[in-house]
């Protein structure tokens, strides 16, 4: 992971009244149909275990991609983003195609917009040539901080898409639109990820995590009351970037490593692992060994989440987010300098627990802190990056807000 000098700018806030006004005069004088906005998520527990079909409880985050969105009839897309002022990305949406490699025809940015596109007619919507549409996107959450951009830019514009072309057997179906939504990061974009971020986007509601059998694709909500405890969800944005869909990528790899172990343990997915030892006796391999024990603990661990918050112990969450945090950080071995660090600092601090949220690599840690230990927390954490030469962290707090609607 790399530390980028310059990010993404990210709006403070997004008003939808005011990215309306911004989209008619960007295009000259026409109105949107509407705006529409999908949040980016943290995952409070179950990392790495949406492609090994397991368990996962992410929440939706209040920031999140705004899609500012008028349908039109003449077969083209033009989309344009308050973060690249002076770029537009347009496109036919019946030229789209994957090439032989696994790369969609549109790139950068635009890909994640054009894989919505090519998603919906390879699903059978949006047939014929004359489907068009212009967008203008507008973002307050930071890019490559694992807090799920590209998920809420695919679900930002798939939500409006939908809404304005009256796709009436996709909307209200928030399981069949995630789907769709992961197809265009898979296969168009080319990032092989699983379901959580998507599902987060679309599914979870305010005051909520989201309890979500990556299997079944069956989800639960789970009711996170933080202010009933004094707690707070604070994200530590490292800013280290991550990224998921380069080939060579640790995402990838563990992602392979992952598959290579079910398939050497003889099981369909590591969610199918029962007995652990066994499986760890079996495996000779010791890296192998690590990612399925780091997997099938991590199940275990959004189960006893899960029980946790149920039975009113949400404090007791904390040591488990830590325990998550080292098992990705010695067993999974997606975690960095940054994210221990600031995972360290943060319970020395005061923190119930911590933990790094996401694919890994760079991007976000989470940590439980009691509201009167929030300053102190941001303090010591800031303090430690100063020590070890680097930039200041982003501190944010999180709640867990509304999933993906439409909001003009
Ligand atoms: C990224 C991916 F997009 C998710 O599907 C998930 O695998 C996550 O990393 C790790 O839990 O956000």
């Amino acid at each position: 992971a790399a530390t980028t000098p310059q990010r993404w700018r990210v709006s403070p806030s997004v008003d939808a009244d005011e990215l309306a006004a911004a989209f008619t005069a960007a295009y000259e004088g026409l109105a949107p149909d509407g705006v529409w906005r999908a949040p980016g998520r943290v995952n409070l527990m179950g990392e790495h275990t949406d492609y090994n079909e397991g368990l996962v409880l992410p929440l939706a985050l209040p920031w999140g991609v705004s899609a500012a969105l008028a349908r039109t009839d003449d077969g083209v897309v033009e989309a344009r983003s308050v973060q690249r002022p002076g770029e537009t990305v347009r496109f036919h949406p019946h030229e789209l195609a994957v090439t032989p490699d696994g790369r969609g025809s549109v790139g950068g940015w635009g890909a994640y917009v054009a894989g919505v596109f090519w998603a919906l007619r390879e699903a059978g919507h949006l047939a014929g040539p004359s489907a068009g549409a212009r967008l203008l996107l507008d973002s307050d959450l930071p890019v490559g901080a694992a807090l799920s951009s590209s998920a809420a830019l695919e679900c930002a514009t798939l939500l409006a898409v939908v809404d304005a072309f009256g796709l009436a057997d996709l909307a209200g179906d928030p399981v069949a639109m995630a789907r769709l939504a992961r197809r265009a990061e898979n296969d168009f974009v080319g990032a092989l990820t699983g379901i959580m971020d998507q599902s987060a986007s679309l599914r979870c509601s305010a005051g909520h995590a989201f309890f979500l059998d990556c299997r079944s694709e069956g989800g639960r909500e789970i009711p996170l009351a933080l202010e009933e405890h004094d707690l707070r969800l604070l994200v530590i944005d490292t800013r280290v970037q991550h990224a998921l869909a380069a080939s060579g990528s640790g995402y990838a790899a563990r992602r392979a490593e992952c598959e290579r172990a079910a398939r050497l343990l003889g099981v369909a997915a590591l969610r199918d692992v029962e007995d652990l030892p066994g499986a760890l006796r079996s495996l000779r391999d010791p890296v192998l060994r690590g990612r399925v024990q780091h997997v099938v603990t991590e199940i275990h661990r959004v189960n006893a989440t899960v029980g946790l918050l149920r039975s009113g112990h949400l404090p007791e969450v904390g040591r488990v987010l830590t325990a998550s945090h080292l098992s990705m950080r010695d067993q999974f071995e997606i975690s960095c300098p940054e994210l221990d660090t600031a995972v360290e600092a943060a319970c020395a601090a005061g923190a119930r627990g911590a933990r790094m949220t996401g694919g890994g690599f760079g991007g976000s840690a989470i940590a439980l802190v009691p509201r009167d230990r929030l300053a102190d927390v941001r303090a010591r954490v800031a303090k430690a990056f100063v020590e070890k030469g680097w930039r200041e962290p982003e501190f944010r707090v999180a709640v867990a807000a509304q999933g993906a609607h439409r909001v003009r």
